[in-house]
């Protein structure tokens, strides 16, 4: 018997609780699903079913539910000290344990090496910060006129409002008056939908690529301050940019002397098999947005890691940044997160995904292009997305209306494995820490419900 009263907790969440990007009307008519527990990579609901956590929470719980070891740490610092600020000169132990931890986590390339952080609590106001930080720069090296900061459509980097300007979902512009002034955006590299007959993944990277370049000579150089990406795109559909992309974005904004800012607030910590994902790329950014995963979720906590080409910049020229929040660098947040990197090197999370089990992985998705409703599964790291299509040969897809992609994740969560949705794309970014019978397990009841998916779109004359 449940604990929970399932229907209270659905009246009481109705009646007091306006959930992030939800239609309020259309809940009020249904009931949320009530998530009372989580251990390994299994969430159970107040009704006593169990659901493979095929997101990990929200691309954040990497190292899995209930590691007793994140509760041990945040109760010993509450004890000790729950909350100091760090603006008028003091500071706290975690805050500058974990910022050295992080330093010597990123690695260098080329002349960028990464010795500061910024801490914020979430990646929105991480990214709230590189805004902030990107124009004083700028205007401590005399170039006030660099405003500009370029994004991609269907980049994701939040829902403050500069987070949501930099992102490139129209849907969130059309609401609340966006982007705020000098934010633009280019095309994003989705060879699947963007791709010319003809060209080769390798040419299309070329050419999203270059889309950045006319879009900085059209702006003006000398107005474009930086550039914001992800290295992978999650919630815009885990879209895998090509071999070519990275490197010719790196020459773009190395020839126009533009910033270079990798939000990897879904990509870092073992995601892509490393720390930090531009590694994987072979980019070096300028600033690098984390959050999410730097705690497996367990506590909020992000921050910004300043390259030496910005700090040294505003530690040399000096006067004071007048930005920070609260929490910066609270400390219940990072000795959590100190405690979760410590797993993540004990277990050598990283190492795995790019290793044995990310090719394990890897392997078991792809065969899901069988499926006949599959066109188009592909993964990075520990992230994979695939395409619903009506016709896999000639990727004709299904009238946007069908609303194929929401039968298809009704379908999985019933069955017990949590898979999101973008549109008819089809993603997944599990837990670090699964075996390969869990991915088989996993993919097992993916492919049932595909199944009953494709079931459902010949039963209502789709295909
Ligand atoms: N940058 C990236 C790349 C993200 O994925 C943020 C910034 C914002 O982080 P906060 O902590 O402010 O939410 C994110 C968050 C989805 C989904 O539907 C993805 C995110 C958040 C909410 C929903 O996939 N990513």
């Amino acid at each position: 018997m449940s604990l929970v009263d399932t229907h209270r907790i659905q009246q009481l969440d109705r009646q007091h609780f306006l959930h992030p990007f939800t239609d309020p009307k259309d809940f009020a008519s249904r009931g949320a699903r009530v998530i009372v527990r989580g251990e390994g990579i299994h969430v159970w609901d107040s009704e006593g079913n169990r659901m493979l956590d095929a997101m990990s929470g929200l691309w954040c719980v990497n190292i899995g539910y209930g590691r007793r070891e994140l509760a041990d740490a945040a109760h010993r610092q509450m004890m000790a000290l729950p909350f100091y600020n760090s603006f008028f000169q003091t500071t706290n132990v975690p805050a500058v344990e974990l910022a050295a931890k992080l330093a010597s986590l990123a690695p260098t390339v080329g002349d960028r090496s990464f010795q500061h952080v910024f801490y914020a609590s979430s990646g929105s106001e991480s990214n709230d910060t590189n805004v902030r930080m990107v124009r004083r720069y700028w205007d401590l090296l005399g170039q006030p006129q660099r405003k500009m900061i370029l994004g991609r459509k269907n980049g994701y980097h939040g829902s403050t409002m500069a987070g949501a300007s930099l992102g490139g979902m129209a849907g969130m512009h059309a609401q609340g008056d966006l982007p705020i002034p000098n934010i633009d955006h280019i095309e994003q590299p989705y060879f699947f939908e963007l791709g010319l007959d003809g060209e080769t993944r390798d040419e299309f990277g070329l050419r999203a690529a270059r889309w950045l370049e006319e879009k900085i000579l059209a702006v003006g150089p000398d107005k474009v301050a930086a550039f914001i990406a992800e290295p992978v795109q999650g919630a815009g559909g885990v879209i895998i940019p090509p071999d070519t992309y990275w490197p010719e974005v790196q020459r773009i904004v190395d020839k126009y002397g533009i910033l270079l800012i990798s939000d990897e607030v879904i990509c870092a910590f073992g995601r892509l098999g490393h720390w930090f994902a531009y590694e994987k790329f072979g980019y070096k950014p300028d600033l690098v947005t984390f959050a999410k995963a730097v705690t497996s979720g367990y506590v909020p906590l992000g921050g910004v890691m300043v390259g030496n080409r910005v700090a040294q910049v505003l530690i040399d020229k000096g006067g004071e940044f007048a930005h920070g929040y609260t929490y910066s660098g609270h400390p219940v947040a990072c000795a959590v997160a100190l405690a979760n990197i410590e797993i993540m090197e004990r277990e050598q999370l990283p190492q795995k995904i790019r290793g044995e089990l990310g090719g394990y992985f890897a392997r078991s998705f792809a065969g899901l292009n069988d499926h006949p409703l599959v066109a188009g599964a592909e993964t990075v790291g520990f992230m994979g997305g695939l395409v619903l299509a009506r016709d896999k040969k000639t990727h004709g897809m299904f009238d946007q209306g069908a609303g194929v992609g929401m039968i298809c994740r009704a379908h999985c969560f019933n069955h017990g494995v949590i898979m999101r949705a973008v549109g008819d794309r089809m993603i997944i970014a599990p837990p670090l820490v699964m075996t390969p019978s869990d991915i088989d397990d996993m993919i097992g009841l993916i492919r049932k419900a595909l199944d009953l998916t494709w079931t459902d779109v010949k039963a209502r004359n789709l295909v």
